[in-house]
């Protein structure tokens, strides 16, 4: 086996990857896991969790001027979300092509959204875009004590 002696210390980022309320009532949640899991990603936070308001205005907080806040707003609110942080490297951007593009129809298929969904609005899944804004958005939904620091008995297996 890999040595677990000489392991180096890697600058782990991580990524808030949330299903929204209609890939919760659909009954995505597994299969989304799963595609972080399986690509060798380590999940450091899980919750279920009903946003409100005030959490989505800061959440959205460059989209709350737009016109279609309100309907985006109404979208999130429908019901409960499940909120994940996921970690490993390079995990922001990888995340974001995971999920594919913001439409649905224009996500290739092999993505979360192009193999899932179809419409922008019924787009199952959000994935910081930013590493600046992954910390802040893992922040602002999970408490302190809801990320959890580990490690996984694959990581030898997954990072060289
Ligand atoms: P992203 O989720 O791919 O990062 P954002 O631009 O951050 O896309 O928008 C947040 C969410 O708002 C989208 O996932 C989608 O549900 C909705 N949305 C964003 N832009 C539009 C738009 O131009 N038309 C319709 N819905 C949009
Ligand atoms: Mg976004």
């Amino acid at each position: 086996a890999p040595s677990a002696v000489s392991r180096p210390t890697m600058a782990m980022e991580r990524s808030y990857i949330m299903i929204k309320p209609d890939g919760v009532q659909r009954g995505l949640v597994g299969k989304i896991i799963t595609r972080f899991e399986e690509r060798g990603y380590k999940l450091a936070g899980l919750k279920l969790k009903q946003a409100d308001e005030a959490l989505l205005k800061k959440h959205y907080k460059d989209l709350v001027d737009k016109p279609f806040f309100p309907k985006l707003l109404a979208y999130m609110i429908s019901g409960p979300v499940v909120c994940m942080a996921w970690e490993g490297k390079d995990v922001v951007a990888m995340g974001r092509k995971m999920l594919g593009e913001t439409n649905p129809l224009a996500s290739a298929p092999g993505t979360i959204r192009g193999d899932f969904c179809l419409e922008v609005w019924r787009n199952i899944c959000h994935g910081s875009d930013s590493v600046e804004n992954a910390d802040k958005e893992i922040a602002l939904w999970f408490g302190e004590a809801e990320v959890v620091d580990h490690e996984s008995a694959m990581q030898d297996w997954i990072y060289e």
